[in-house]
């Protein structure tokens, strides 16, 4: 049984005298309108977002939640009521659901760009209720509907709502800052929107679109691959999203192989007879090709890598792919093909519309679809933005053809075709042309700037392009005329996120990196300062100076005290800890098993730096110094580590040895790292934040350590272990600590991240017994010289080597030197019962806190 498929509805009920209208009526027609508006809002954010200080996924989400969306909406509906044959909503009800639609849209967006919470929140709460009652209409509609050949239509439009549903309230969570949920949230969000929300609707919509393009028929077997294809599709969707969820690798890829499976269910039964012919058919064509690519690309990288830590970097790549390759194109197509039954009466107008609906369409398909590698492959500047660009231009003529047409019909109910409105052939072709010519020229010529040496600019206003990167900002001085204005164009090049911040309080938002914001300095008449505001960064010399030459010249009281000293108060050794303080367990437990694994959260907390005193510190664990871990020569540590603070952390263990580039990155916000290394030499290791500047993350509690056992390691009967560093008291990263950070003047020193906390709670032994104290040097800076008071040492282990054993019997040792980073251990038994102090012995870090003490009672 075959038929052709009429997309022509009914007619619909008379909406006044002028016209006889077309299919659904002016509300219709002005719907359409309504997705060209975003389609033209996501072209225009494309192109001006930098210019705006907007970050890239504004543009985005207007395209898919807006244009996208929008789209669906109406003519989901359409094809629900025209070939299911199910009584058609009034148009008022239409007009009043996208209404709202839309302004839920705009608050989402608006919300979470200018980042109030409470916006985005009602925002999104308000597309995810639209979505549902959308699915619940839909559903209802099932029921009432006759057994039709279409009914498994509605069935898709159905699931990809409650897709939407999902959708926003992931995105709910990610605006509101799930923290250690992020990167799992936002791969599900953006999963559930491109292949859910956005292709469920698209393949159910295929079955019937494709052969309206191809002029082919329906044919019985493909309406019933549409009813298998459904089932197998959500299957896969609800198995990835729950993978990510999970964070299980296995499940995700499951979910994509299954989902690609009913792709292919979907492609196979369309596949065309002839060749392809027209625009519609040719982007409905690439556009579902790269759905397939994009599936397979996001299955094949996860089994590469094992693990769905690759999954934001892997979403970084096929996003852009479904996004230009699949949603626009796709968008581009099936308006091409449904535009002129809109806004065409009769044959003869169709014709015109879809003729200038087509005009140089195979150019702009092959701008579009050389667009996706550029943007998406991870190449060099400046060919994703020359990508951005093409894909940008394509749809932006193809917008503006359709306006043309569109807004004639939606104001006069007419279709205008007088005022000239055929240009001679050619010309969309030859501007799309010389656009692209003209934008490969501008990026060729804008990539690659990086202007080093202080600038001198003059006249009356000037735009001048700074760059952060590698703790710098360049230039490092800026000189203008007094009076003159000055606005800076400032692009990070880091991996890591920077912002400027001007000393009167204007910044740009943290960008990341290739992110450009624009930062309006005003008129200058007196020197003033900006640097990056990201903890510590300014201490680490990320500032910049603006001078200015002639007139007046003062510089703005700024809370810059970089020579200053510590605002806060000292410490008090003897002073009472807090109620409730408990000390760290310096005991060293033996390790067990071969394979050691562990998750290292990276948070925030306030910690007991020093008896009564608290401070915020930056911490591995929970803890500073983070867990210690201990295992033998040979064994496997496989460590995760999630980044569950707002600011940027990574790490690095010195007991492995490998390539730094990818473990000891830095990880953004919400990102998880897994770091494996398998333990090749024995010794007393640090491991600390690797990101920079590491003096302050060290500084501010960022260590631990790693105990790797010498091979024939013997039994004794207490092993303890003692981390050192010094203690700098002040907001983490605000510039008096930083400053004395850089000037290496702490406030105090400790070991086990308190000082003086074994004065308070003393370590215990027995005489006779064999006590090992195993030692590590977190720093940041100083030495330490480790002693204890009363006794001598038989054993002396560092850094990987024995200096003294016990069968040495000539000699003993005082005190275990350790240099920033070093490790090593001692060993030694008490000769009597008593307290025997234990010290830093550079006297000045032993009596300001790296102090402790050992209470040591009669074997029994
Ligand atoms: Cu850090």
């Amino acid at each position: 049984m075959t038929q052709f498929v009429d997309l022509a509805p009914p007619p619909a009920r008379a909406e006044g005298a002028g016209r006889r209208p077309g299919p659904r009526g002016p509300v219709f027609v002005w719907a359409n309108v309504v997705v060209l508006g975003w389609l033209t809002v996501a072209v225009g954010l494309l192109a001006a977002h930098q210019l705006l200080g907007l970050p890239g996924w504004v543009a985005l989400h207007a395209l898919l939640l807006g244009a996208a969306t929008n789209a669906i909406v109406i003519w989901s509906e359409h094809f629900v009521v025209t070939l299911c044959r199910v009584p058609g909503p009034p148009p008022r009800r239409l007009a009043l659901g996208l209404t709202a639609l839309n302004l839920f849209v705009v608050t989402t967006i608006v919300g979470v760009t200018i980042d109030i919470t409470a916006l985005a929140g009602v925002g999104g709460t308000g597309v995810a209720a639209i979505a549902a009652v959308h699915t619940v209409h839909l559903l209802r509609l099932r029921k009432a509907s006759l057994p039709g050949r279409f009914g498994y239509l509605i069935g898709f439009y159905a699931a990809a709502s409650a897709a939407l549903v999902a959708v926003a309230v992931l995105g709910a969570g990610l605006a509101i800052g799930a923290a250690d949920w992020y990167a799992r949230l936002w791969a599900a969000h953006v999963h559930l929107a491109l292949l859910g929300w956005i292709g469920l609707s698209v393949l159910g919509t295929l079955f019937t679109l494709w052969p309206t393009t191809t002029g082919t028929r329906i044919t019985a077997g493909g309406l019933k691959a549409a009813r298998r294809a459904l089932p197998t599709l959500t299957a896969g969707l609800l198995l990835a999203v729950g993978g990510m969820l999970t964070a299980n690798v296995w499940v995700t890829v499951a979910g994509l192989a299954c989902y690609a499976a009913g792709t292919v269910l979907v492609i196979v039964p369309l596949r065309p007879a002839g060749r392809i012919s027209g625009p519609a058919a040719w982007m409905l064509a690439a556009a579902t090709g790269w759905v397939a690519i994009a599936v397979l690309l996001d299955a094949t990288r996860l089994v590469l890598a094992g693990s769905v830590d690759a999954l934001p970097e892997i979403v970084g790549t096929v996003m852009p792919v479904l996004a230009v390759g699949f949603t626009a194109q796709v968008l581009v197509g099936a308006l091409t093909q449904l535009l002129p039954v809109v806004l065409g009466r009769g044959p003869a107008e169709h014709k015109a519309v879809a003729g200038i609906l087509a005009r140089g369409w195979q150019l702009r398909t092959v701008a579009a679809n050389v667009a996706v590698p550029l943007v998406a492959a991870g190449l060099p500047e400046p060919l994703p933005r020359i990508g951005w660009a093409l894909a940008g231009l394509s749809a932006a003529t193809f917008v503006t053809l359709a306006l043309r047409v569109a807004v004639p019909v939606a104001r006069r109910g007419a279709l205008d075709l007088e005022p000239g409105p055929q240009p001679p052939r050619g010309t969309t072709t030859g501007v799309l042309a010389g656009l692209i010519v003209v934008v490969v020229a501008t990026a060729l010529a804008t990539s690659g700037r990086n202007s080093p040496a202080p600038t001198t600019v003059s006249g009356a206003e000037h735009t001048v392009e700074v760059t952060l990167g590698g703790m710098r900002i360049l230039p490092g001085t800026i000189d203008v005329p007094a009076g003159s204005r000055l606005v800076l164009r400032v692009t990070n090049q880091d991996a890591m996120v920077h912002d400027l911040r001007l000393d009167t309080g204007e910044h740009t938002p943290r960008l990341a990196r290739g992110e450009t914001a624009l930062l309006d300095v005003g008129p200058v008449s007196g020197d003033r300062q900006a640097w990056c505001d990201v903890a510590g960064h300014r201490a680490a010399g990320m500032k910049l100076s603006i001078r200015v030459q002639g007139g007046h010249q003062h510089t703005p009281a700024t809370p810059d005290s970089e020579n200053g000293t510590a605002a806060v108060p000292g410490l008090d050794l003897a002073a009472d800890p807090s109620p409730g303080w408990v000390p760290r367990d310096a005991t060293l437990a033996p390790s067990t098993g071969t394979v050691h694994r562990i998750e290292l959260r990276v948070g925030e907390r306030d910690v007991e730096v020093a008896p009564g005193r608290r401070e915020r510190r930056w911490t591995f664990g929970g803890t500073t110094p983070g867990p210690t871990l201990r295992g033998k020569v040979g064994d496997r540590f496989e460590i995760t580590l999630v980044n569950d603070t707002a600011m940027g952390h990574g790490i690095d263990f010195h007991a492995g040895a490998l390539a730094p580039d990818g473990p000891m990155r830095t990880l953004a916000p919400g990102e998880r790292l897994v770091y494996r290394f398998t333990a090749q030499r024995a010794g007393a290791w640090l491991y600390h934040c690797s990101t920079m500047p590491m003096s302050q993350h060290i500084a501010n509690g960022m260590y631990g350590a790693v105990i790797i056992d010498p091979p024939g390691l013997p039994a004794v009967d207490r092993e303890y272990v003692l981390v050192g560093s010094q203690l700098y008291l002040g907001d983490p990263g605000s510039d008096s600590q930083v400053a004395k950070i850089r000037a290496g003047q702490p406030d105090g020193w400790m070991f086990n991240g308190t000082a003086a906390q074994y004065d308070h709670a003393p370590l215990v032994a027995r005489t006779r017994e064999r006590v090992r104290i195993w030692v590590v040097n977190a720093g940041p800076g100083d030495t330490t010289s480790f002693h204890v008071v009363g006794a001598q040492f038989d054993t002396l282990y560092k850094e990987g080597g024995w200096l003294l054993r016990p069968t040495d019997t000539a000699g003993g040792a005082q005190a275990l030197d350790l240099a920033p980073a070093q490790g090593g251990f001692v060993e030694l038994t008490f000769p009597e019962p008593g307290h025997y102090p234990f010290v830093d012995h550079d006297m000045r870090h032993a009596e300001n806190g790296a102090h402790g003490s050992i209470t040591v009672t009669e074997h029994p």
